[in-house]
């Protein structure tokens, strides 16, 4: 066991550990919830919901290659309804259940942050960047919409608000989405969701690896990790200790959860690996975390939080 404290806060809660799941893989169900409860993930994080339960995307949906993996779920979950009767049941577990909403349209949103913000859950997280449903448009992309979305929902409830988005590749984009997180009082950025609209074809069949939306899905894993670095540095410069960053991308080993942490992430969410891996990556990994924080001579993963230095 490592002496090193690799506890945090997010947004003004605080979690025993700084890793856990990113909304996606294995955390769709009541059994892999309460299995998350059970492991070392620092925070229950539920699969991004909707207003009606959905099936998703036809499969093969999802495959994983040695650097990356790509999917195109579409949005399967039970309903918000659903998620909500587990709130109670999770938070026995005395750490954090984070809801995560995804909102077909903008009533959509109202409808399910109300409702969660009568609820148990410590954080609500707004996924606007799914990148694998037909004929919706990533929400984050687009400023006016993400305006209307945030001026909506966001003096529903005293429960923080945070925003899942997607990779941006220019500074413009980050000032303009960090403008709007100030004037709206959102209090944490998840930052990235996988890259949206890519393409993995197999040679062998001469097909798309993935079936749905003509095989275009969402990217992530290791290759998506010096993309979501630079995400995380840009809006911890751009706002400081005021808003929690969550880095998510491409998260194997304890060294990447340093990376994140220097680059200004506060929490680390893990998705690829939890799915290849299942519960036991949480331990694994915080282990190895403790191991090159100390080596680092930190006592605790806080210090390291932006701790980046110049070259
Ligand atoms: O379910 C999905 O297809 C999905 C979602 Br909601 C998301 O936010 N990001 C992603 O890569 N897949």
């Amino acid at each position: 066991m490592s002496t090193i404290d690799i506890g945090t806060k997010v947004a003004g809660v605080s979690f025993r550990s700084c890793l856990y799941n990113a909304s996606g893989p294995r955390c769709t169900t009541k059994e892999e919830l309460v299995g998350l409860g059970e492991s070392h993930s620092g925070a229950i994080m539920m699969k991004s919901c909707t207003i009606e339960p959905r099936e998703g995307n036809p499969k093969p949906r999802y495959a994983c290659f040695e650097h990356c993996s790509i999917q195109s779920m579409g949005l399967p979950n039970l309903g918000y309804e659903e998620y909500l009767k587990f709130v109670d049941e999770l938070a026995e577990f005395n750490k954090p259940v984070v809801a995560s909403i995804a909102g077909l349209s903008l009533n959509d949103y109202v409808t399910m942050t109300k409702a969660f913000q009568d609820s148990n859950v410590s954080l609500i997280e707004l996924n606007l960047s799914c990148p694998n449903i037909e004929g919706k448009p990533q929400v984050a992309y687009d400023i006016e919409q993400t305006e209307a979305t945030l001026s909506a929902v966001a003096e529903l409830g005293s429960i923080p608000l945070g925003l899942k988005l997607p990779p941006f590749y220019d500074r413009s984009f980050h000032e303009s989405m960090a403008e709007l997180v100030l004037k709206y009082n959102i209090r944490f950025l998840s930052c990235i969701n996988s890259i949206g609209n890519t393409l993995i074809i197999d040679a062998d069949k001469g097909t798309p690896a993935l079936r749905a939306k003509h095989g275009y899905g969402g990217l992530s894993g290791p290759c998506i990790k010096p993309i979501a670095l630079a995400n995380v540095r840009i809006f911890h410069e751009l706002l400081g200790d005021n808003v929690s960053i969550v880095g998510v991308g491409g998260v194997q080993t304890g060294t990447d959860v340093y990376e994140y942490l220097l680059a200004g992430a506060s929490a680390v969410q893990i998705g690829t690996m939890y799915e290849e891996e299942g519960v036991g990556c949480f331990e694994r990994i915080e282990n190895e975390l403790g191991t090159i924080l100390k080596e680092k001579g930190y006592t605790r993963a806080t210090d390291a939080v932006g701790a980046l230095k110049e070259q």
